[in-house]
């Protein structure tokens, strides 16, 4: 059985190379699926495929007219998110994985694993997907080749990276690629598991169909990967996303942002500036991942390595985010939002009246009124970033964008103001490192509780979260020119639980006051935590709809907060043991020592 399946791998693989026929010989001799089909990321491919899907119910074809190109797929109800407490680094040494991670022993892992796979491919077809992640041919891109039982995956990682033949032809006959198993086998959270082999550039992921579980070029790859590969070779995998602001004289400035999962990145990279901004201009590079690293000239460069957007869905309208709504009008899959009798896609917050009548993202009929939601809030779009009105010319630019700021951001209804520059760069690791955020539906698990999220990276870092903060902080010797390091919270409450600011568009108020920062247009006033925009020459609030005391609010550093907010950080920071980075510690005493003071 197992030679045959390596001779038909071998016949018509659309390669030699002699690593990657011998892999998917393996795997195929363990998974043991019917065929094997190498995809070629071809438009034919793309029909086949979707034809398929649609004919076993795995897409549902949208209303040509309202939606051309699009369709709507359901995942299992007990697969809606990314499963953290599913999620593997395994690596020898358990320290290796840090505490912030959960951890197996590799052999342990592939013991485990290889049972689950033994035979999960039988009727099934295994793709063998290879793909670009970075643009094509750039000295930052990195292969992988993602085995898949799924035709909805590989319809995903056609848009989300540049998939196929190019990707293969990139390769060659080299052995550094990064090695993808995929399995959604029974769809039972009982054999779920998300693992991830840094030192055998390889991971393993079974029982799950859903973004990034299955995905494998985006959160395993691009950043937990990513992250252990940056470290080991001097550069940055990050959960950011990158755009450029240019002015109306015509200068841009580059500049990368870390939220967390469903915290505003799409929407900030995409923003469409207020009427007052009348001649500034917001490109999107990237909504979700940077890779940077130091470029020749002394600069941090940032590239995009995805090729499309796999974003969150409710709360997108023509108000929010124009850009978006745009991206989704054609060649999109949606995924568990609701379906309208006319054959489009609903879900909370789309613009207009709710529809009296609608299927949910169960398929179950739901009614206006109704106490159930009828798109999940983990609902999301895969759309190609070339349908984005606002795209960059640089996201397809091998050498990337220089990146002049850095901005740190969590969802916190109380604590963090609305904006406030570090120090200088060790100040602002300090800023990355102890953020804290409220969690979202982009992960199974309670929402809204604030938990610290260093850098947007607390699920997505694949080693020890003490050594990756020495690793922000060692960049700063191979960065001459160091990128300005900024914090913002779009998400403080007020007393009744309503957002202070108005956030979307209005952020851009924010955005230029960092831009002039960055520029060395503008003073600013120090305070205990950083500096933040002075009275006069602060931030334009012209022609923005909000109350004097609101602005204060949503600007205010109260003592007593901070005081609470400093004991979780201990917390988190006693969690790093003796690998919690000392310039750190220092920057913990500096600001008890202000605030004491
Ligand atoms: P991931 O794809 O999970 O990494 O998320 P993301 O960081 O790209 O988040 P996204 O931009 O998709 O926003 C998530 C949710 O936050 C959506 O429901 C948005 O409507 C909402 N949101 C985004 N920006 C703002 C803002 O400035 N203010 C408020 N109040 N909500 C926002
Ligand atoms: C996130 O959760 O941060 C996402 C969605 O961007 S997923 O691809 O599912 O990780
Ligand atoms: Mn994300």
């Amino acid at each position: 059985m197992a030679s045959t399946q390596a001779a038909a791998a071998s016949e018509q693989a659309p390669t030699k190379n002699p690593t990657l026929l011998a892999w998917v010989a393996k795997m195929a001799a363990m998974t043991q699926p019917d065929r094997i089909v190498w995809c070629d990321g071809s438009e034919a491919e793309k029909q086949r495929l979707t034809e398929q899907a649609v004919k076993d119910g795995t897409l549902i074809p949208l209303n040509p007219q309202k939606r051309p190109g699009c369709y709507l797929h359901r995942s299992n109800p007990n697969d809606v998110a990314r499963v953290e407490h599913l999620t593997f680094i395994c690596t020898p040494n358990k320290t290796d994985a840090g505490p912030t991670n959960n951890w197996m022993e590799p052999e342990a892992a592939y013991t485990k694993l290889s049972q689950l796979f033994e035979g999960c491919m039988k009727g099934r077809t295994m793709y063998v997907v290879p793909y670009a992640m970075g643009p094509l041919g750039g000295a930052s891109t990195k292969i992988g080749v993602e085995l898949t039982d799924s035709d909805y995956v590989v319809l995903n990682m056609r848009i989300m990276t540049r998939m196929g033949k190019a990707a293969l032809d990139m390769l060659g006959d080299s052995d550094d690629f990064n090695r993808g198993l995929h399995s959604t086998g029974d769809v039972n959270p009982d054999r779920r598991y998300i693992c991830h082999f840094p030192q055998d550039n390889t991971i393993w992921s079974f029982g799950s169909g859903y973004g990034g579980n299955v995905l494998l070029g985006k959160k395993c790859l691009a950043l937990r990967i990513g992250s252990y590969l940056g470290r080991e070779e001097g550069w940055l995998a990050e959960h950011m996303l990158i755009l450029g602001v240019t002015s109306p004289k015509g200068e841009t400035t580059y500049i990368a942002a870390a939220f967390p999962s469903a915290c505003g990145k799409t929407n900030f990279a995409m923003m469409i500036p207020p009427k007052e901004y009348a001649g500034w201009k917001i490109e999107t590079v990237g909504d979700d991942i940077a890779w940077m690293r130091p470029g020749p000239d002394g600069r941090l460069y940032a590239i995009n390595p995805e090729a499309g957007y796999f974003g969150v869905v409710p709360g997108t309208n023509y108000k929010t985010n124009p850009n978006a709504m745009e991206t989704i009008s054609k060649d999109t899959l949606f995924t568990n939002v609701a379906l309208t009798p006319d054959g489009d896609v609903w879900w909370e917050g789309k613009d207009g009246e709710v529809p009296e009548e609608l299927i949910d993202w169960q398929g179950k009929p739901w009614k206006k009124g109704s106490t159930e939601k009828a798109a999940h809030p983990n609902s999301r779009f895969t759309a190609p970033m070339s349908n984005n009105p606002v795209l960059s010319a640089k996201a397809n630019d091998p050498q990337g964008v220089p990146i002049s700021a850095i901005i740190f951001g969590g969802r916190r209804s109380n604590t963090v103001p609305l904006v406030l520059q570090a120090f200088n760069w060790t100040h602002g690791v300090f800023l990355g490192a102890t953020m804290g955020s409220e969690t979202t539906a982009a992960a199974t698990g309670k929402v809204g509780v604030v938990r610290r999220d260093p850098m947007a990276m607390l699920p997505f870092c694949g080693y020890h979260m003490g050594d990756y903060l020495q690793h922000w902080l060692d960049m700063q010797k191979s960065i001459p020119q160091l990128p300005k390091i900024f914090q913002v919270n779009w998400f403080r409450q007020d007393k009744n639980g309503k957002f202070i600011w108005p956030g979307y568009g209005e952020n851009m108020r924010v955005l230029e006051w960092i831009v002039n920062r960055v520029q060395g247009r503008v003073p600013t006033q120090e305070t205990l935590l950083g500096w933040v925009p002075r009275q006069d020459q602060g931030l334009n609030l012209k022609g923005l709809d909000m109350s004097e005391e609101a602005v204060q609010e949503a600007t205010s550093i109260k003592e007593d907060e901070w005081k609470s907010e400093l004991k979780s950080q201990e917390v988190f920071f006693e969690q790093l043991g003796t690998k919690a980075p000392e310039a750190l510690m220092l920057q913990r005493k500096l600001l008890i020592a202000r605030l004491d003071g």
